[in-house]
């Protein structure tokens, strides 16, 4: 899932695609490098971001939506609001993703269900604004895996198809470094829930403070992460993960291609030694 944010203020491409050509342009070269999913949002959720009016989210991403959706991109379209959700499939979207899991708006699950497409229920515990203080785990995996499991019985209340839920850790929302180590190390567990994993590890924080400049601790830029972000993608997607949310591309969709090959191949070479057996056993010895 290649990441198109039409904002301002996003933590590491603000103001890059505000021009809804040149998101589009962005959004095919996305694509091309082998992003199965574009994932266009109109509001940063950076910590400490205040909310955007819903005629501005709305005037940002529409006509990028279109574009893209008019051109073959499967789009996802990243908001907290059911009117944007519900105007972005109108446009073409064939995904919501919402970082709230349907808590920001009480009328995003019933609108989803309504629309009939995939949801993301990302673990979240409260606006941007005040997030980083609701960093307070006994045990992040657990309550994390349990809050949305809790939230993916909400939804599903409300109507939302449970085979349509897709689920996120929320890796920086409501986290610190610790917890986000922690919970990209143990993405097995969401195997309990029996629903496609995203993972989102693209250029954040936890990313930046692993490769601070040793001479100052300065946390490594935003734009300068994108190797990491690569490498923990590739490892999420060794631990099951069905989809990985990036913002450069063409490494990671290199990098999952390799770690798929290699599982494809570990099978190959389990299931060839077996008969490579057989046909020892029937010879009566190895050549
Ligand atoms: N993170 C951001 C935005 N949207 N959506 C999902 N499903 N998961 C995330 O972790 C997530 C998200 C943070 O901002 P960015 O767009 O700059 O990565």
């Amino acid at each position: 899932m290649g990441i198109l944010n039409v904002t301002p203020d996003s933590f590491s491409d603000g103001g890059r695609w505000l021009d809804p050509g040149r998101a589009v342009a962005h959004g095919v070269a996305l694509a091309s490098q082998g992003a199965d999913i574009v994932d266009v949002g109109g509001e940063s959720t950076r910590p400490g971001a205040r909310r955007v009016p819903v005629e501005e989210e709305l005037a940002r991403v529409l006509p990028v939506v279109r574009g893209l959706a008019r051109q073959g991109v499967l789009v996802s379209i990243d908001t907290m609001r059911a009117s944007v959700a519900e105007a972005a499939v109108d446009a073409g979207a064939r995904i919501v993703n919402d970082v709230s899991g349907g808590r920001a708006d009480g009328a995003m699950a019933k609108t989803v269900a309504r629309a009939g497409v995939p949801f993301v229920v990302m673990h979240w515990r409260g606006q941007s604004r005040g997030m980083d203080d609701l960093a307070c785990y006994q045990d992040v995996v657990t309550e994390v895996v349990g809050e949305v499991e809790r939230q993916l019985d909400a939804v599903v209340s409300a109507g939302v198809d449970p085979s349509q839920v897709i689920v996120d850790p929320g890796l920086g929302f409501a986290k610190g470094r610790r917890e986000d180590w922690a919970l990209l190390a143990a993405l097995e567990a969401w195997a309990a829930l029996d629903r496609p994993l995203l993972v989102a590890p693209s250029r954040k924080r936890f990313l930046g403070e692993l490769l601070a400049d040793p001479a100052t601790g300065e946390p490594r830029p935003a734009r300068e992460r994108d190797h990491a972000t690569a490498a923990a993608a590739v490892l999420a997607a060794a631990q099951g993960a069905w989809a990985v949310r990036v913002h450069e591309v063409g490494a990671t969709a290199d990098g999952v291609r390799v770690e798929a090959a290699l599982r494809a191949h570990g099978r190959a070479a389990v299931s060839g030694r077996a008969a490579v057996s057989a046909r020892c056993a029937a010879a009566g010895s190895c050549p």
